[in-house]
């Protein structure tokens, strides 16, 4: 996975569509006066084949770009909560892949308070350098990080008990001092420790504490029983859900992915599976959880090398496009996420906006995957806008695809695999989007469906 590649340039040209033709099942409208011609990479002169696919200007409009869209809470540079003169009360620093299990729970925690917050990106290490003045600020280099008051505040949980204490008018999510559930806490953060001690563990192959993740999940779903759930304190979430959402997010994409555990859907720790249907149900949740295939395959830049077993084998292909799962029309599918029933056509819509709205970047990004990828920019362009067209009315068999070189189809795989969640889009928009990239991919170059 790389950086983000869809910037918020807006797009907003009118144009209306025009006539249809129709190239094999899949109507096509015709842009009046202007048909592309796609150029031979090794020589800009040659042309080889002439298409008509709807501009950019027309595809951002289908896609309902020239009306107010709300920002993705993933892009938002700024969260005030009801606007009007609020000003943000402090600055979020997190990194820029939203991959960062710490700087997530301190999201989920600021979205469940509603404290106005502005937010500042930095890459992580795997990415290079980080910015001087950020590592002047924070020497560890570490993320997250929250300026509060002009003081620097660092280590996710300090940060989010400072924060508790702060805003005291904001929904307090630690319970009153001397309840049962305040007595809990600390054990409770305790032993989320231990069972990402134990996940790592058994995730990096170090068998000597075998049975040690089944026992700390074991704790973990009897502790969610003391209070009767579904949070760990009982009815209401509170700061402890906040602490263990990201990495039993983590666990429940890993562990089926290298090694065939299945967390969600067992039966085996059902107080765990309560928990996340409570938790799927709040927005917070809902807007800054990731998918199986960016958690599994962002993690080992992160954490290194992970135990591959034989039993994950099945998940993986699922999760991976290689049993058909990406092939279109998609079906419902169950994973860590939970259930994408794959027919959402607002999801569809979003990925053409996005993909509408950042055409420029988009095919830029994913002409990094081809050698002399600059070549072949129009030729990608002209079959994105392909993918966008088909994401909003509808796909087929474009006999005149398989004309598009082969690195069109390249660039589309190496675009389809680098799709992330909830960065780029939410996980059943870009579901859409890897299975339309997906399906071009097959178009163009039936021998090349897994590039990258
Ligand atoms: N104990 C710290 C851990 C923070 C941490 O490890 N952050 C990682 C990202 S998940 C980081 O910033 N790593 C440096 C980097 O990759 O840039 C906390 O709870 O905030």
């Amino acid at each position: 996975m790389e950086l983000a590649f869809f910037s918020s340039n807006q797009f907003t040209t009118t144009f209306s569509f025009t006539k249809c033709i129709s190239l094999s099942g899949l109507h096509l409208p015709e842009k009046k006066g202007k048909r592309f011609i796609i150029k031979s990479a090794e020589s800009a002169m040659a042309s080889t084949n002439v298409l008509s696919v709807p501009s950019w200007e027309a595809l951002s409009e289908r896609a309902g770009l020239n009306s107010k869209v709300p920002i993705r809470l993933p892009e938002a540079e700024q969260r005030l909560f009801g606007g009007g003169n609020k000003q943000a009360a402090l600055i979020f620093y997190r990194d820029n892949s939203s991959w960062c299990p710490y700087c997530e729970r301190v999201w989920i925690q600021l979205e469940e308070k509603e404290i106005p917050y502005s937010v500042q990106k930095i890459n992580m290490r795997c990415y290079g350098e980080k910015p001087a003045w950020y590592t002047r600020m924070v020497p560890s280099g570490l993320l997250p990080a929250v300026e509060l008051n002009q003081k620097v505040l660092t280590e996710s949980l300090d940060i989010m008990m400072a924060l508790e204490k702060a805003f005291p008018d904001h929904r307090p999510l630690l319970p009153a001092p001397g309840s049962a559930q305040a007595d809990a806490v600390n054990s409770l953060l305790k032993l989320e420790r231990s069972l990402v001690g134990e996940w790592l563990r058994r995730l990096r192959g170090a068998w000597a504490w075998k049975g040690g993740f089944e026992s700390a999940m074991g704790k973990v779903d009897s502790a969610l029983r003391r209070f009767d759930g579904p949070y760990f304190l009982g009815k209401e979430f509170s700061l402890v859900d906040a602490v263990y959402a990201p990495f039993l997010e983590r666990i429940a994409a890993s562990m089926p992915y290298w090694q065939g555990l299945i967390i969600r859907g067992s039966g085996q720790w059902p107080a765990v599976e309560a928990w996340f249907d409570s938790m799927d149900s709040r927005s917070s949740f809902q807007a800054v959880k990731s998918d199986d295939f960016t958690i599994t395959h962002t993690l080992e830049p992160q954490i290194g090398p992970c135990l591959s077993l034989p039993a994950g084998a099945e998940y993986r292909a699922m999760v991976d496009g290689r049993n058909g799962s990406w092939d279109l029309p998609l079906k419902p599918e169950q994973t860590a996420w939970g259930m994408d029933d794959g027919s959402d056509s607002m999801a569809k819509v979003q990925a053409a906006r996005t993909l509408a709205r950042n055409h420029h970047a988009v095919v830029g990004f994913a002409l990094r995957g081809l050698k002399d990828g600059e070549n072949y920019r129009e030729a990608v362009d002209l079959g994105f806008r392909y993918v966008a067209y088909a994401l909003l009315v509808g796909y087929g068999d474009v006999d005149s695809l398989q004309e598009l070189p082969k690195q069109v189809a390249e660039a589309a795989a190496y675009l389809r695999d680098r799709v992330g969640v909830p960065r780029d889009l939410s996980y059943p928009a870009a579901r859409q989007l890897r299975a339309h990239l997906h399906w071009l991919v097959k178009l163009v170059s039936p021998d090349l469906h897994f590039a990258t």
